[in-house]
């Protein structure tokens, strides 16, 4: 009984004078003395050999000794898990915060929105088309029937596995399928990307981006087009630029017409931009041809209306000073990110 009370003191001085750091010490500590082969298990097998008389006395001390284990191994399991508590949730003021990464839209997509933003306060909503078109919709819809001289003036580029498929030419068959829904009045706007099969030089791309604009309803007449244009163009290029319109021909609008605005970087006095004209041409329109009508089931006698169409590029080369179109299509960061606005 004597040796087992000194075994139990040597066993608490050692206790006492362990020291964890983490928790993989706290249950190293745990194995060595409450394991199922733990010390305080064979401890407690000691029973068996005390003698009958002091076996109440020997039970009382063993149990407090177990007890008195238990209580140190809370304290290290609480001790080491606040430790990794604290470690999680320690913030160092100090540091430098997270880059924000924030990107900056495309030039062509900032010029889009502009364009955009202007016309919807007009009413105008925006429709989205196919960029594969069947021929119908990119050519034959607009009066432009097969053999069409017309058809060469812009070169096309055909799918391949079916001849009936282009890389549409112009948005104007967004349009159409609009029409074709035949739900009037409609007054929509068609931003998207064109193909055309031009060879590719710091000036012209065989794609590109454009904005086309449809007004169809009973009574739209030309001076509507023109009042929808002027303010277009005084929100666009300010109060002050002038406005001319020159006849032009287009087969789906009649009459046609192209517009020049006084050349918004000379003021008028001629530069390389205007071509020492004074004027700059940025988009052509006219009334939708009544054949175009006809072809969407729209009662050309009972309807009518104006359409216009203007490229992107060419207005976001001129206002952000890019000389060269092809920067727009080849995803230089460099280039890229100098371009910020909240639109
Ligand atoms: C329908 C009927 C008529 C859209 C029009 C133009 C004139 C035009 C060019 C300007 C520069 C295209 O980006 S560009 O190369 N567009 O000159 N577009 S009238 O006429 C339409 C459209 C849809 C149903």
């Amino acid at each position: 009984m004597e040796q087992l009370l000194n075994q139990i003191a040597a066993y608490k001085s050692e206790i006492e004078a362990t020291h964890i750091s983490d928790a993989k010490q706290a249950e190293e500590f745990r194995i060595k003395w409450l394991g199922t082969k733990g010390i305080v298990k064979a401890v407690m097998g000691e029973m068996k050999n005390v003698a009958p008389e002091k076996k109440k006395e020997a039970g009382q001390v063993l149990n407090e000794f177990k007890l008195f284990v238990e209580g140190k191994f809370e304290t290290f399991k609480s001790a080491t898990e606040q430790q990794q508590n604290g470690n999680a949730n320690r913030i160092d003021l100090s540091l430098p915060g997270d880059e924000v990464i924030t990107g900056s839209r495309h030039p062509v997509t900032l010029m889009r929105n502009r364009i955009v933003s202007i016309f919807q306060r007009l009413g105008f909503a925006v429709a989205e088309g196919p960029e594969i078109e069947d021929d119908w919709h990119n050519f034959g819809a607009l009066n432009l029937p097969e053999h069409h001289p017309a058809r060469d003036m812009q070169d096309t580029f055909y799918v391949q596995q079916n001849p009936d498929w282009v890389l549409r030419t112009h948005t104007s068959s967004v349009q159409i399928r609009e029409m074709e829904k035949g739900k009037l009045p409609i007054r929509m706007l068609m931003p998207g990307r064109v193909y055309r099969n031009e060879t590719v030089s710091a000036r012209s791309h065989c794609f590109f981006h454009q904005v086309e604009g449809l007004y169809i309803d009973e009574n739209v007449s030309f001076a509507d087009l023109k009042q929808t244009l002027y303010f277009f163009v005084k929100e666009m290029y300010g109060k002050d630029v002038k406005v001319r319109f020159r006849p032009s021909y287009f087969p789906f609008t009649e009459p046609s017409a192209e517009m020049d605005v006084s050349c918004f970087i000379c003021g008028g006095s001629g530069c390389n931009i205007c071509k020492k004209t004074g004027w700059v041409e940025i988009l052509g329109c006219g009334m939708v041809h009544p054949n175009v009508l006809s072809n969407c089931k729209i009662d050309p006698n009972k309807y009518t209306g104006f359409a216009f169409g203007m490229g992107i590029e060419r207005p976001a080369m001129l206002k952000y000073g890019i000389k060269d179109i092809r920067l727009f299509s080849e995803n230089d960061v460099r280039f890229l990110k100098q371009f910020s606005s909240s639109i």
